[in-house]
């Protein structure tokens, strides 16, 4: 009897206790300014020279934040399959709230679950690029006027990647309807 009843207070405490320890482990980080001098993790180009969508990453093992020159970088660090499974956060600029030629860096969100435009006609630091945007509406009214198709996270491959940049040098654009 005596046990059953400690055990019944000890219960509460224990899922309380339990829960703060694992809001610790699980630190949330978020996209941080991009300040003028900034290179591309990728590429070593000064980030805030450049137009279109950026992008940066947390990844295990590294020390902060990963910051590149544009979407398509961030992507072709992502797809690397020694990096893919050690990301942890990644963001890019939605680009229905803020300007192509110098997106914001309030207009961040969060990469995973982005809406992203391959096939357009808009370049980005490294020529073509994904259009990232928060929702399907918006990227569907960036299909609409700009051309391209949209794909989200899971569906960005390297083979994606490499069309990509096929589409702007042999002027065919396999994929797109318009
Ligand atoms: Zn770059
Ligand atoms: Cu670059």
């Amino acid at each position: 009897m005596k046990h059953w009843l400690k055990l019944l207070l000890c219960v509460p405490f224990l899922l309380l206790s339990g829960c703060g320890e694992d809001e610790k482990e699980v630190m949330v980080r978020q996209a941080i300014a991009i300040e003028s001098s900034a290179e591309c993790h990728l590429c070593g180009m000064i980030i805030t020279n450049f137009p279109g969508p950026k992008g940066q990453a947390y990844s295990k093992g590294i020390q902060g934040n990963m910051r590149f020159c544009s979407t398509r970088d961030m992507f072709a660090f992502i797809v690397d399959p020694e990096n893919q499974h050690n990301i942890q956060e990644a963001f890019v600029h939605d680009m229905a709230v803020t300007p192509w030629d110098h997106p914001d860096d309030e207009a961040y969100i969060d990469a995973k679950k982005a809406f992203y435009v391959i096939g357009h006609g808009k370049k980005g630091a490294m020529g073509p690029t994904l259009a990232s945007f928060s929702t399907q509406a918006d990227a569907d009214a960036f299909v609409s006027s700009e051309g391209g198709k949209v794909y989200r996270f899971e569906q960005v491959t390297l083979d994606l990647l490499i069309s990509m940049n096929n589409l702007r040098t042999e002027s065919s654009l396999p994929q797109t309807a318009e």
